[in-house]
């Protein structure tokens, strides 16, 4: 495999309709604000990645500090950990989070995905594993028992065996819509809550107790993120076992809530950890404190990092993608199964004119 070069970046901003808007304690997202990200190589391989911008406003800015960052880019080779450095050491005073870390992380993936493409493998077998399905949870947003029942009842018919709610409401709300989802899904099918860090410590470990007696298979930041003791704290005063890390930003953020005990399991978002880069490292981790690994949201990049990852769990459901994919990714028998080459993305042509932002 020969080395690639990156010859050029090309960003198209889109606010593509979502499939099932998504209403939480901190906000709803009514679109799906995404960059899809292209880079081009002289070797004539396009590596592709989407970004996901929770929210429209952030797509200009983004586009900006692309162009911004480009001709640092231009000619450096498709080796994603030297691009890594590259990208540490440039903004060492300045810090990688926030929109930086977004777009470094994409990048990640897009030179993962060009990787894939030039060795004609999916990544998922770059990355030294099989191309097996992982199983999958259908992820919703807060609720309506009365309305949602029948998309419950199809996500159990598409073979989904785990379902999450949203919670952060009242507290009557709140167990209303545990208890009313839990009879319409019965008691075999695992079910996740998630706070969307709307809670204080006090009041989550009160909350808490509440729903348990549903069989809550997790509880997700059920106080602010970056809140580790918090956490921790919850964590040792209730009986469900407590899920986050789709906030974390990069490796270091993994070990520093593993330190604080904050989780008995973790949820990194690629966009966030440094891309597949950064997963990697952050599974090696996970692996030696033997805690489960789960995925959140960009359903096509952690279906290849999943199955080798040693403590894989879920893959999250939640489809930003969709409307902008050519072959958008399916569930079979509630499964996900790797595509290549690259992560398997290719744009719908017509998709992205139609939903090119304004
Ligand atoms: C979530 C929040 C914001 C965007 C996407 C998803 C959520 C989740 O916390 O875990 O699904
Ligand atoms: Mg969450």
């Amino acid at each position: 495999m020969n080395t690639l070069t990156i010859r050029d970046l090309r960003a198209r901003p889109v606010t593509a309709p979502l499939v099932r808007p998504l209403r939480t304690a901190s906000g709803s997202i009514e679109v799906s604000p995404l960059i899809l990200l292209d880079v081009l190589t002289e070797e004539g391989i396009t590596g592709q990645s989407y970004l996901f911008g929770y929210t429209p406003l952030t797509l200009k800015p983004l586009m900006s500090l692309i162009e911004q960052l480009r001709p640092e880019l231009l000619g450096k080779a498709v080796v994603p950990v030297e691009r890594m450095r590259q990208m540490e050491q440039r903004f060492r005073l300045l810090g990688l989070q926030g929109l930086l870390g977004m777009l470094v992380s994409t990048l990640d993936m897009a030179y993962w995905d060009a990787l894939g493409k030039s060795a004609n493998m999916p990544v998922v077998q770059l990355l030294g594993g099989e191309a097996k399905p992982v199983p999958a949870y259908d992820s919703y947003g807060m609720v309506d028992p009365a309305k949602d029942a029948k998309a419950l009842e199809k996500s159990l018919a598409q073979g989904f065996r785990a379902i999450k709610i949203k919670l952060g409401d009242s507290v009557q709300r709140d167990l209303q819509m545990v208890s009313e989802v839990r009879s319409i899904i019965g008691p075999d099918i695992a079910l996740m809550v998630d706070y969307n860090q709307s809670l204080t410590p006090d009041e989550a470990i009160r909350r808490i107790r509440t729903i348990e007696k549903y069989d809550i298979h997790w509880v997700e930041e059920p106080v602010l993120a970056e809140d580790l003791q918090g956490h921790a704290k919850v964590r040792q005063a209730v009986n469900a076992r407590l899920q986050t890390g789709e906030n974390w930003w990069f490796p270091r953020d993994a070990e520093q809530a593993l330190s604080a005990g904050a989780c008995d399991m973790m949820m990194p978002d690629l966009m966030k950890i440094g891309g597949i880069t950064g997963w990697m490292s952050v599974a090696g981790m996970a692996s030696a404190a033997s805690m489960p690994v789960s995925s959140h949201i960009f359903i096509e990049a952690s279906s290849h990092v999943l199955p080798v990852t040693p403590t894989c769990h879920w893959l999250e459901f939640m489809d930003f993608g969709a409307n902008i994919l050519a072959e958008p990714y399916a569930v079979v028998d509630g499964k996900v199964t790797p595509k290549g080459p690259g992560l398997g993305i290719n744009w719908n042509e017509d998709a992205v004119t139609r939903y090119a932002m304004k």
